[in-house]
């Protein structure tokens, strides 16, 4: 049965690959990120081939704007199936005694309160129907700290226990909770990491096969697909030569 599927941050990387998965499953989407030409290209892109679209632009760290945007929805909008928590980003790889305050803060607002506020302002609609799917992308680096990775890390932590946290509070329902933990994945990630340093960005996946957006999709679109008595809480993808946030092989 075809599913309505809110995906934030989906104009990039693994967002954009669940974007394009999701859509080949034959399902809805609503589509959200910043870059409003992004959306409308995608949105175009997947309407000219039968994909229902809605885009919203917002930045998912003002809480109003997602509330304004959300409650906008038409009628036949509102009952979102599945909410895939990707936006987010690092920033900087310094020493915690050495990093940006706005860095951090960006980081935190991003990656903890904007997921905390797609959740909070979707998931009472799901409990209510009795029917939903959370999908969270956090990541390797939410399992150990690795070196300069602290906020980052830290972030990606919380949404661990977050995703631990909302599976507890719905368990009494039929809403499904995932924490998806990607390694390294080739996207813009890395550019935006270093803060347009393309030379630095590249360095990231020099000797090892990275994943790309369309792994983490595949898992994401299976967690969603499987029968209604199986959660899929949370899967570990790493690239073959990757065995932890810090070690990674390179031929
Ligand atoms: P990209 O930079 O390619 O994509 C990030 C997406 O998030 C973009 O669409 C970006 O939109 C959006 N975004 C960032 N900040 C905001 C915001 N404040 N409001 C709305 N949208 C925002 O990176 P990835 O695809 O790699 O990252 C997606 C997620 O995956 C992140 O949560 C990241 O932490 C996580 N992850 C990535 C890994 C990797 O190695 N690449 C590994 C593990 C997890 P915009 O263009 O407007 O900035
Ligand atoms: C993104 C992967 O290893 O750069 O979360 O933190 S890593």
């Amino acid at each position: 049965m075809s599913k309505i599927v809110l995906i934030t941050g989906a104009t990039s990387g693994i967002g954009l690959a669940c974007t394009r998965k999701f859509a080949e499953n034959g399902d809805k989407l609503i589509l959200t990120g910043r870059n409003e030409q992004r959306l409308t290209e995608i949105a175009q892109e997947l309407t000219a081939k039968g994909t229902e679209v809605r885009t919203l632009v917002f930045d998912v760290r003002d809480r109003e704007q997602a509330r304004q945007h959300l409650a906008g929805l038409p009628q036949e909008w509102q009952n979102i199936d599945v909410l895939i928590n990707n936006a987010g980003l690092a920033l900087g790889l310094e020493p915690e005694y050495q990093g940006s305050f706005e860095d951090w803060d960006t980081m935190i607002d991003t990656n903890i309160k904007g997921l905390l506020t797609m959740t909070r302002l979707v998931v009472p609609g799901m409990v209510e129907r009795n029917r939903g799917h959370i999908i969270n992308i956090g990541s390797v680096a939410g399992d150990a700290a690795y070196a300069g990775g602290n906020v980052y890390c830290a972030t990606k932590a919380a949404v661990k226990t977050l995703s631990d946290g909302l599976r507890i509070d719905v368990a009494d329902t039929a809403v499904r909770v995932t924490n998806l933990k990607p390694g390294l994945v080739e996207t813009n990630f890395s550019n935006i990491r270093f803060h347009g340093d393309t030379g630095r960005a590249a360095n990231v996946y020099k000797g090892i096969k990275p994943l790309t957006g369309d792994d983490i999709a595949d898992v994401a679109l299976y967690a969603a697909n499987a029968p209604e008595h199986v959660q899929i809480a949370e899967v570990l993808i790493l690239a073959t030569h990757q065995a932890s946030g810090s070690v990674i092989v390179r031929k």
